[in-house]
């Protein structure tokens, strides 16, 4: 097989186009293999296997840069850079990263999965090549969702005015999560069906050969390109307003169409945008036939992941916001991109008007809805708890100096394994206590989450977070779900520890109790429910314990615990306080449970840090 002989961008050399199709199958094969195995993102890579093969065969890497915006469509990369073998321990605990790793390969430049940043990455690589007179190419590799951010507007922007030498890859399948939002997009799918487009096009190019000025300037390689004679005839696009070459659209899945193109980017001065279609979930008919995601990501055994499992957080919200949005018509539920795996589709089914995607902009987001909250709607934000930390600054000086009444709903909060360093939503509890006026609750089965909703439409005017963790979430009876603001004692022990169990890590801190009861320990047993404020009765309470253990499933430094140990020391209590969390480092893909397990918040890790302070 053609694919067992390709050790490194180099095999590629040398092969007919018929030899690299079949290329291209076998990749798709180990791909599929792999996600049928591990789950993984499937559409992002089967739509752009062709693509990387000549990105590989036209630039030099890793002498070149080439650079993946999000980085979640990187599998035929890493599969074309020596990691095939490897390739079956994707997104296994120590086995390859689903993203590009810099421990990995050489091959690999960045590796945050947070999406829009490839053009700003671009941009300094590029002058730093420049600056060494390196002479080393840079492409950039972003797709439409991903040029719906706005990071990728700031990154063009700078790019065409620094004039730098950058190729950008537009990966156009017309998809993020969902289809794109964004009239740049659509107005790039006009030119793609256009058919006088492309007639005039073609028109255009052959005309541009004709002339021999012109033809002469190409052939010295000089700062002129079709492209740029095109440009004459036509009405300037967007990029090309911004100082950014536009050339295209091409085939995505046609490789030596794409190789010709990346060809004369290589030889442009200054930056140019290659703009290629692609299909997402190419070569996988249920992927194809989805035409909501393509199956943007995949389960182990290659189902569709759904977008929220029976009896999770999620489906408790989704529950709950169908309710509200009956009781409340001002009710307005936003997402970056995300609508599906938010679980906002039953809203947005039922109330279509008031469902609002913003593109993958949850800055924007964060400021959009305080401008709704101002304007008399009640704004609430559907956003995974890693993707609201990039707009700390706008939920704290736009909705928070501004007081506004924005509900923040923040999914796959905690360690959410597979997807690595990038997705684990530790970093929330951090960055929300310290935001003045902003209430946070965790909630701890899939009841209280709906209290919690019910209670933030009601209970204050001021912004409010409620933060829940991926997965199944506990069930409980009605006497077990508390309200308003106040925390909920599961049991009154002996007054030797108090164990505080913020959301989802209750149940680890019940059966440490259990635990611990075996040994003759009786612990009290609390559910804070809330973050900020923290309830000052369940404090004083707390405060008449010999030992105080607090476990969250986020940073220790700063986050929920360190709020209880503060207001201990505030209220000088006599006892020993020790704060479970995650420590301050780059946790990498994993099981959550053996991740959990590692630091000390599972039953057994707690139950042995109590024992250690009494
Ligand atoms: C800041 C941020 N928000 C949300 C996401 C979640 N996310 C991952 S991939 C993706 C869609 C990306 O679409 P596009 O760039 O077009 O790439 P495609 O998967 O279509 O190839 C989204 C929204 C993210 N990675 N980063």
């Amino acid at each position: 097989m053609l694919l067992d002989a390709i050790t490194g961008p180099e095999d590629l050399q040398g092969r007919s186009y018929d030899e690299l199709d079949d290329l291209a199958d076998q990749i798709r094969h180990a791909i599929i293999d792999s996600i049928n195995v591990h789950g993984g993102h499937l559409g992002s890579n089967l739509g752009a296997v062709e693509l990387t093969i000549a990105l590989h065969r036209v630039f030099r890497s890793p002498h070149d840069a080439i650079l993946w915006d999000t980085g979640h469509q990187a599998y035929a990369h890493k599969i074309l850079t020596g990691r095939l073998d490897d390739f079956r321990t994707l997104r296994e605990t120590g086995g390859l990263s689903g993203y590009p790793s810099r421990s990995e390969s050489a091959h690999d430049w960045i590796e945050n999965s947070h999406a829009s940043t490839v053009l700003s990455y671009a941009h300094g690589l590029a002058t730093a090549f420049q600056a060494n007179d390196a002479r080393r190419e840079v492409v950039a590799v972003i797709g439409d969702g991903a040029m719906t951010g706005g990071m990728a507007f700031e990154g063009l922007n700078n790019l065409g005015h620094s004039e730098n030498d950058v190729v950008i890859v537009l990966n156009d399948n017309g998809r993020s999560y969902a289809p794109t939002v964004s009239k740049l997009s659509e107005s790039l799918v006009k030119i793609r069906n256009n058919p006088t487009y492309m007639r005039r096009q073609a028109k255009i190019e052959e005309i541009a050969e004709r002339i021999p000025w012109v033809g002469e300037q190409i052939g010295r390689g000089l700062k002129m390109s079709k492209a740029a004679v095109r440009e004459m005839w036509e009405p300037s696009a967007f990029f090309e307003d911004l100082g950014v070459r536009y050339m295209g659209p091409f085939d995505g899945h046609d490789i030596a169409s794409v190789e010709e193109a990346l060809q004369n980017a290589k030889e442009f001065e200054g930056p140019v945008v290659v703009h290629v279609l692609t299909q997402k979930g190419r070569g996988y008919a249920p992927a194809e036939q989805d035409d909501v995601k393509n199956m943007h990501d995949a389960k182990p055994g290659l189902a569709d992941t759904p977008s929220m499992k029976e009896g999770s957080y999620t489906a408790a919200f989704s529950e709950a916001l169908v309710k509200l949005g009956d009781q409340h018509p001002e009710l307005v539920a936003i997402t970056a991109a995300m609508p599906d795996s938010t679980g906002l589709l039953p809203f947005r089914e039922r109330f279509p008007g008031r469902c609002i995607d913003v593109g993958i902009a949850e800055q924007h987001a964060v400021t959009a809805a305080t401008g709704m909250a101002m304007g008399g709607l009640r704004p609430l934000i559907a956003v995974y708890a890693t993707f609201l930390t990039r707009a700390f600054d706008q939920v704290n000086l736009d909705v928070g100096l501004h007081g506004q009444p924005v509900i923040f709903c923040l999914d796959r909060a905690g360690i959410t394994g597979p997807d690595g360093a990038s997705h684990h939503g530790i970093l929330d509890l951090v960055l929300l206590t310290k935001v003045p006026g902003m209430t946070v609750f965790a909630p701890s089965s899939y009841q209280e989450l709906q209290q919690m909703m019910e209670d933030a439409m009601g209970l204050t005017d001021g912004p409010v977070a409620i933060r829940w963790s991926r997965g199944k979430a506990a069930h409980v009876a009605d006497h077990e779900v508390g309200t308003g603001l106040g925390a909920r004692k599961l049991h009154n022990g002996d007054g030797s520890v108090a164990l505080l169990g913020f959301g989802q890590m209750l149940p680890a801190v019940q059966a440490a109790a259990a635990l611990l009861a075996e040994d003759g320990i009786d612990a009290t047993v609390y559910d804070p429910r809330l973050v900020a404020p923290l309830d000052p009765a369940m404090i004083d309470d707390a405060a008449g314990h010999r030992v105080v253990v607090t476990v969250e499933d986020g940073l220790r430094v700063g986050g929920a615990g360190a709020g209880v140990r503060d207001a201990l020391g505030e209220r000088d209590a006599d006892c020993r306080v020790r704060v479970l969390g995650v420590p301050t480092e780059y946790v990498p893909h994993g099981d959550p449970d053996s991740i959990h397990a590692g630091f000390g918040l599972d039953a057994t890790g707690i139950a042995a840090s109590v024992r250690e302070l009494l």
